[in-house]
Formats: structure tokens, sequence, C-alpha cells
């Protein structure tokens, strides 16, 4: 790449405090056959993904994807070198697949993360409803690529970035929804966390008022002599 060539060996060395925050979601979704396949024993139909989380030609800066599968497959190690970056298989069982991004920058390190490959519904789906027949099982996950002081080329790969489609850009989880039932759980769990600091923050007073008061009395006790006209004395 020219490109790459102009910026130099160092890729033009890295731009001081500068931080770019690239959004991904990343995950798999899943469909049963209905039945066991009598070949191969095979059951599901899968893809697993890495896309922008806005609408982005990630190819700009991304070299390459590489999904690492489970050893049961024949070449478990996939390479896709332009989007969409993702991978159809079929299979009976799930495992965890390592994905690896690269970047045209070869002096920025690629970055993995780990998929845990869904086929199956948990029992009880998240809010209690039963799972939709018919309906492709997906399990995805948000993300952010955090480029920290990345190279002038890394950063110029970065800002270069273009939407993928004219048309809108969905996803099939909620993330705003998601994000915001989130923060609820977080700010519920901090004030319940704040009420039992407050709670044993009383009880320690309160302990610490009874033991000063036995103290006292304790003192008033030794410094009496011969029982000061306690009862039993
Ligand atoms: C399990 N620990 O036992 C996991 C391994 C492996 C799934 C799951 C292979 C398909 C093929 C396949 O589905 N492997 O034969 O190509 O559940």
């Amino acid at each position: 790449m020219s490109l790459q060539t102009d910026f130099g060996p160092d890729s033009g060395g890295r731009v001081k405090g500068l931080v770019i925050v690239k959004p991904i979601i990343y995950g798999n979704i899943a469909r049963y056959f209905g039945k066991k396949r009598e070949e191969d024993g095979h059951t599901h139909q899968w893809t697993v993904y890495v896309k922008p989380y806005a609408n982005e030609d990630m190819s700009a800066y991304i070299k390459k994807v590489h999904f690492k599968l489970h050893e049961s497959y024949a070449n478990p190690n996939r390479i896709i070198a332009k989007p969409p970056y993702e991978l159809t298989e079929t299979g009976w069982g799930e495992f965890e697949i390592v994905i690896k991004i690269y970047f045209h920058d070869p002096n920025e390190r690629p970055v993995t993360l780990y998929h845990i490959l869904k086929l199956f519904q948990s029992p009880v789906t998240e809010g209690g409803a039963p799972p939709v027949v018919g309906r492709a099982l997906v399990s995805e996950s948000y993300e952010e690529i955090v480029f920290q002081e990345p190279t002038q080329l890394m950063q110029h790969l970065l800002n270069s970035v273009k939407p993928v489609s004219s048309g809108s850009w969905n996803h099939d989880t909620d993330f705003e929804e998601k994000k915001e039932a989130t923060l609820k759980k977080i700010l519920a769990a901090q004030s319940k966390v704040r009420n039992e600091i407050s709670e044993l923050k009383e009880k320690l007073h309160l302990a610490k008022e009874t033991i000063s008061k036995f103290k006292d009395e304790i003192a008033k006790i030794q410094n009496c002599p011969a029982g000061c006209g306690i009862p039993g004395v």
C-alpha cells in the first residue's frame, strides 16, 4: 500500500494525546435446522461476525479478521479480508471463538475478542418470555476499540471511513435500550449499597455508644472502694 510507505516505517509516529474510539458489535446468530442432520449430526447453521456499531466501512482501517474455531472443524483458522467480516458454518455444539482484528497499520497491535458461540436458547430468557419459534437466536455484544495515541497513518485511516450503505443501519439488539437498562441497574445497585453503608454506620455508632457506656460503668466500679452501694457487692 503506497499510503503506508508515505508515512514511513514508523507510520508517521504516534499522535500524542489523541484517542480515537471505534464502537463495534460482535457475536453470532444461529438457526436450528429443526432436526439433527443425518449425514454429519449437525443441528444448526450459524454466522459469527464483527460489524461497526455505526454505519461505517471498517475496511478503511481493518486489514483482516481472523476467526479461530473449535478444533473439530476441518480448518479452524478462517481469515476474512473484506467486509462483511463474518463467517457462516454449520455444527452441533457451542464453543469459544477467538476473533482477532488486524489493522492496515503494521505498528498497530491486533485486537483480540472472545465470543462464546451460542446455538441454544437458555431455558429462561432474560425477560422471562418464551423463545420465539422460527426466529434466529442472536448473541451479540457491544465493544469499543480504543486507539490510544494512534500513529499518523492510523489516524488518517480511522478518519477516512465512509458509510457502508446509504440505507438505515440497524442491529438485532437495541443497544440504546440495553444501555438505559444497565444504567438503571447500576443506579439501583448504587443506592442499595449506599443504604447498606448508612445502616451499617448507624449500627457501628450504636455499638460504639454501648461500648463507651460499658467502659464508663467499668470505670465507676473500678474507681469506687467496696462496692459503692452496687446491690449484691
Ligand atoms: C461441546 N465443547 O462439546 C463443545 C465442543 C464443538 C462443536 C463443540 C463441529 C462440526 C463439524 C462442531 O459443531 N463442533 O463436525 O464440522 O459442545
